[in-house]
């Protein structure tokens, strides 16, 4: 598929832009007031240092849950772009939706479904070097990582993988990119907890990996939402 991209300076969030989006528009801006992740997080990017776009993708051929695993397939999309640019580096895929590269996160994905549409957002830490100390220990860009390139090279490399990726997901859906998944899962054989909500117990447990229909397996058990909380085996991987 191929996308037409719209570009602003600034914006309040290229997930809100991508409302007035059909398939296959991108709304790309240098700089976001604000910013989102999931729930009420916030994303926080330096003007004009990184990667912030939001891609409008049909998904009206899947099943809602099928369209569901869209996030896992976005990650693969990113990963595989950022591995053209930086062949040396071991970028991985964390369940529900993020990036990582050395246990920190260098993107994060933020899918909203309307209608038969689904906007994926995506932030990509491109050339930011220095991050606010409530994300310092856990974000990283590729420049932090000895990569020096352009914003156009990261958005041309991901338009042309997300492209590719979201054929291969509407043709076979996500359990066509299981294994490639399997490869860059960051989670895979590390212990978790999954709290649906802050106050809960949450489920924990070793993961075993991500199932087709999108579940992350935690000893066994399918779980379909959630954060992964800080406690994993290894103090150095906190995410
Ligand atoms: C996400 O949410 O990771 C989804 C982020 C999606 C951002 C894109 S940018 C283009 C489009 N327009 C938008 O307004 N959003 C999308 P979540 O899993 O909830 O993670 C958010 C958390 O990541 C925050 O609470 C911070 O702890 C952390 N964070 C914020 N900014 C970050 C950054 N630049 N790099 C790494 N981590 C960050």
């Amino acid at each position: 598929m191929t996308f037409r991209v719209h570009r602003k300076t600034v914006t309040e969030s290229t997930n809100l832009d991508a409302r007035a989006g059909v398939h296959g528009d991108v709304y790309v801006a240098l700089e976001q007031t604000a910013g989102r992740g999931r729930l009420d997080h916030r994303w926080l990017s330096a003007p004009g240092e990184n990667l912030t776009l939001s891609a409008v993708l049909d998904v009206s051929r899947l099943d809602v849950a099928a369209a569901a695993t869209l996030p896992l397939a976005v990650g693969l999309a990113v990963a595989a772009a950022l591995e053209r640019l930086a062949p040396g580096l071991d970028f991985r895929v964390k369940w529900p939706n993020d990036v990582l590269v050395g246990w920190r996160k260098i993107c994060g994905v933020l899918c909203e479904r309307r209608g038969n549409l689904v906007i994926a957002g995506i932030g990509v830490n491109v050339r930011q070097r220095e991050f606010p100390d409530e994300i310092a220990f856990r974000a990283t860009s590729l420049a932090q990582q000895g990569i020096e390139v352009s914003l156009d090279e990261v958005e041309r490399a991901l338009l042309e993988e997300l492209g590719g990726v979201y054929d291969r997901w509407l043709a076979g859906g996500f359990g066509a990119l299981l294994p490639e998944f399997a490869r860059r899962d960051a989670l895979k054989g590390v212990r978790v907890k999954v709290r649906q909500r802050d106050d809960d117990d949450g489920v924990e447990g070793v993961c075993g990996g991500v199932a087709a229909d999108g579940a992350l397996i935690v000893d066994g058990r399918a779980v379909y939402a959630g954060e992964i909380g800080p406690l994993n085996l290894d103090p150095a991987r906190i995410v």
